[in-house]
């Protein structure tokens, strides 16, 4: 592990971030108004100020009023949407004229059933498809591969073939129906397959609109679905907007996202400053591919994540779009003006939504759909209430659609073009967000742009800082979480309503991990058999060539070797015999948790829900003491689910506590974890799981330390686990169970008293019952 003190980029200077002569927010609150709030308060006036005035995690002073003062009135009163810099929309007449589309992310098991699914949210309402596809297909092996015999269908569709991808729009006409697909590390195969099966399905490639994720930066800082290193990503990239450039002039080539970057723990202003620099570098990318600035930028796209704090997302949207409209004319100076507008499609943050009352979700997520909407988005997908449970039900995707629905239909909201223009506060709030954001992208510029900043590491460390804050800030109840640190439901309350019988009451979408991965391995051998293994095998010997070649396009190849029926996992396979795979770094940040967690003021009259961080380090030196070193846990990630920000909040909060941390591999096998927790002896194993694949790999894992006799290494599971399958893990021997919403001390403390526990009988894992 490596601190943030051997980086040389401190977070300081992102707090420090003062690039407006006097921000918005530092103007003073006027005089008169002071007067009469100190005798409203029955304090001081600098009492007042310390009070009112809040610092937000962007480091921005947000003050109770806001007047003409705080902002440049005289530019705000002349701006309209539709014109430069689009602070106010893209469209002059935005939702009047046309509302978003609303486009719900969806995928899951077989492509038969995904296709199901999507044809009733067409008919109910839908506007666009967003196709989720599981981790395995991400990852770029073929549903066959043992490697992924947990994720399978788990956490999207598995597609392996042109004939899965035929089989997902079957019936769906693909010149009518915009699709989004968000793939990024096979996305070469993806976007052939998409490309062949519109063909066949009669549709000329020309007619095709909709979008790709296609953003590996973000992949190697967050989303961790990478495949190949970062330069033939990159290059791949290129080699896209080429081949789009010139077959498919209405496809967006790209999204941009800064989505992943909020649910790994990026403020505002991070998220806002990375995702703006990744745009950036992307340009730079399609013009080294050839390209002018006014072939590219017209077809690049953009990704929000959308969280609670209301007017900061808001104003995040509009800042977007200025400082997108600003930069590119600046750097770029493109001819056509569509180059200059930032359009984007946003997403209600799943981080923000608990397990303790699912229905509160609802609520969260109707609110940040607002925010959305209040921002101008493009495209909205409204998440569902189920979000730390399980993947969305029929039921709880209706109510998510719905949600969008309603504020279309019902509340008379799209009748105006940005209803915050001119706002005092909306609008500080803006150029304040634009003003940190272009700090940080200043930042990532002198580092060389943004693939250097990634390969250097610091953006990756800057986000996990700020995620080890937050969960500092919510730990120690500075921030408020309704029904997690704060009016929290006892488990013990009576049956109505307790928060455990919410969600076990919930219907949840149940996934046969083993019939969807049977029913692919079937289809594979079909396609296999059926196809001219000749052309197939010469297919994947010109796609090794192109990936050698750079004079040679690799969508161009990829199509043919999906014509041919190569499958997802042939086609990575011939990439990677030349490109390898990509073997990310595992460095944890360290202090930021506990600093944060000690500079939170506490509320004197609040009652602390939980041990507090000293209690905690208290026993673990007591720990220390009586067994002569620290408690040792290795956290783990096992299968193809990369979502480590719970894996790293945890490795780097135990750390602050005084625990030794061990952080395994991304993607281990339950054998690889099993041996590295033998080899450096630790107390604990914590597995995390959020992609569902839990009730494959951790009974694997106790099986494997059955029979290396280390049933002595406690295992513990965080994650999205839903109750229902609590008994079940228990039975097998895991100790603790942590949902999300659980506090790091909390957490430590059971974790402590697991692995001080005597072992009941020789075999204390308890594997033997059930295998
Ligand atoms: C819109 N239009 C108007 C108008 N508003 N015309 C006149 N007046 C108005 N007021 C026109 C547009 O110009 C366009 O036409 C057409 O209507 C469609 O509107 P759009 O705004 O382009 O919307 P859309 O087609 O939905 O495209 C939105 C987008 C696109 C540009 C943001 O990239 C997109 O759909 N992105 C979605 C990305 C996504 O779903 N990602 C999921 C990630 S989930 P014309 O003629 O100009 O085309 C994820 C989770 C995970 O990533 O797993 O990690
Ligand atoms: N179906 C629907 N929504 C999904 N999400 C992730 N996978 C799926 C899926 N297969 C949503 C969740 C998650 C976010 C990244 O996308 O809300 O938090």
């Amino acid at each position: 592990t490596s601190s943030m003190e051997s980086n040389n980029k401190g977070s300081k200077d992102i707090q420090a971030g003062h690039t407006m002569e006097k921000p918005p927010g530092e103007r003073p609150l006027p005089k008169q108004w002071l007067q009469v709030a100190a005798k409203e308060l029955k304090c001081s006036e600098e009492e007042v100020v310390k009070k009112l005035v809040l610092t937000y995690p962007e480091g921005i002073h947000v003050k109770p009023i806001y007047t003409a003062e705080d902002i440049d009135w005289d530019a705000v009163k002349s701006q309209l949407p539709g014109f430069y810099p689009f602070t106010r929309g893209i469209h002059a007449s935005m939702y009047t004229n046309k509302p978003w589309t609303i486009r719900q992310y969806a995928g899951f098991s077989t492509a038969e059933e995904s296709n199901r699914f999507y044809k009733q949210a067409l008919a109910a309402g839908q506007k666009g498809l967003s196709v989720a596809f599981d981790l395995a297909t991400h990852r770029g092996y073929d549903s066959d591969h043992p490697r992924v015999k947990g994720d399978v269908g788990m956490a999207g569709v598995a597609i392996d073939s042109v004939e899965d991808m035929k089989l997902l729009f079957d019936g769906i006409p693909l010149d009518q129906v915009t699709v989004s697909m968000t793939m990024n590390g096979a996305v070469l195969p993806v976007l052939a397959f998409y490309i062949v099966a519109a063909e066949e399905q009669g549709v000329a490639k020309e007619k095709l609109s909709g979008t790709i994720q296609n953003d590996i930066l973000k992949e190697f800082m967050v989303r961790n679905t990478f495949i190949f290193p970062p330069q033939p990503s990159m290059r791949t990239i290129g080699d896209i907007m080429q081949y789009c450039a010139q077959n498919m002039p209405k496809y967006n080539t790209i999204s941009v996202s800064g989505y992943h970057m909020q649910e790994a723990g990026a403020n505002a202003a991070l998220e806002l400053g990375f995702t703006i620099a990744d745009g950036i570098e992307y340009l730079r990318t399609g013009i080294q591919a050839g390209l002018s600035v006014d072939q590219v930028a017209p077809r690049v796209s953009f990704f929000f994540g959308i969280g609670m704090n209301f007017y900061v997302e808001i104003a995040k949207l509009r800042a977007a779009r200025k400082l997108w409209s600003k930069l590119v004319k600046e750097k770029f100076q493109p001819k056509n003006p569509k180059s200059l507008l930032l359009r984007t499609h946003c997403q209600t943050s799943g981080y923000s939504l608990t397990e303790q009352e699912p229905y509160n979700n609802v609520i969260r997520t109707t609110i940040e759909a607002l925010s959305a909407v209040l921002g101008g988005t493009q495209s909205l997908h409204t998440n569902s209430l189920d979000e730390a449970i399980a993947l969305p039900s029929a039921f709880s995707s209706r109510l998510a659609r719905n949600t969008q629905l309603i504020l279309q239909l019902e509340t008379g909201i799209p009748h105006v073009a940005d209803p915050w223009g001119g706002s005092f506060m909306m609008e500080a709030l803006t150029d304040e967000l634009a003003s940190r954001a272009e700090y940080i992208i200043q930042e990532v510029e002198k580092s060389g742009g943004m693939a250097k900043a990634v390969a250097q590491g610091w953006p990756k460390l800057w986000i996990e800082e700020s995620a080890a804050r937050k969960q500092a800030r919510i730990d120690s109840g500075e921030e408020v979480i309704v029904g997690v640190n704060k009016y929290r439901l006892e488990s013990s309350a009576s049956d109505t309503d307790s928060s455990n019988k919410q969600s076990e009451e919930l219907e949840i979408l149940k996934i046969d991990a083993q019939r969807v991965r049977d029913s692919q391995i079937d289809r594979i051998k079909q396609v296999k058999t059926s196809r001219d293994e000749e052309k197939a095998k010469q297919c994947l010997v010109e796609l090794e060539k192109a990936a050698k070649d750079p004079s040679k396009n690799l969508l161009e190849a990829s199509v043919n070797a999906a014509r041919a029926r190569c499958t997802l996992g042939e086609i990575c396979g011939a990439l990677e015999k030349v490109w390898g795979r990509h073997v990310p770094k595992d460095d944890v940040v360290s202090g930021a948790y506990r600093s944060s967690y000690r500079g939170m003021k506490k509320d004197a009259g609040a009652k602390q829900e939980g041990y507090d961080l000293e209690q905690v380090v208290q026993h673990v030196i007591q720990f220390e003491e009586r067994a002569g070193r620290r408690p040792r846990i290795l956290v783990a990630k096992m299968g193809q689910d990369g979502h480590d920000r719970g894996a790293k909040v945890i490795a780097s909060g135990f750390a602050d506590l005084g625990f030794d941390v061990d952080i395994g591999p991304l993607f281990s096998t339950p054998q690889e974890v099993a041996k590295q927790a033998i080899e450096a002896d630790v107390h604990c194993i914590g597995v995390s799981s959020l992609a569902a694949a839990h009730l494959t790999l951790v009974p694997e894992l106790m099986e494997e330390l059955q029979k290396q006799s280390a049933t002595h290494i406690k295992v513990i599971v965080g994650g999205v686990i839903p109750y229902t399958d609590y008994d079940f893990l228990k039975k097998i021997g895991i100790k603790v169970i942590c949902g999300p919403g659980t506090r790091i001390p909390d957490a430590a403390m059971q974790v402590l008293k697991a692995i001080e526990e005597e072992p009941t009988n020789g075999t204390s894992n308890g594997v033997e019952q059930t295998s």
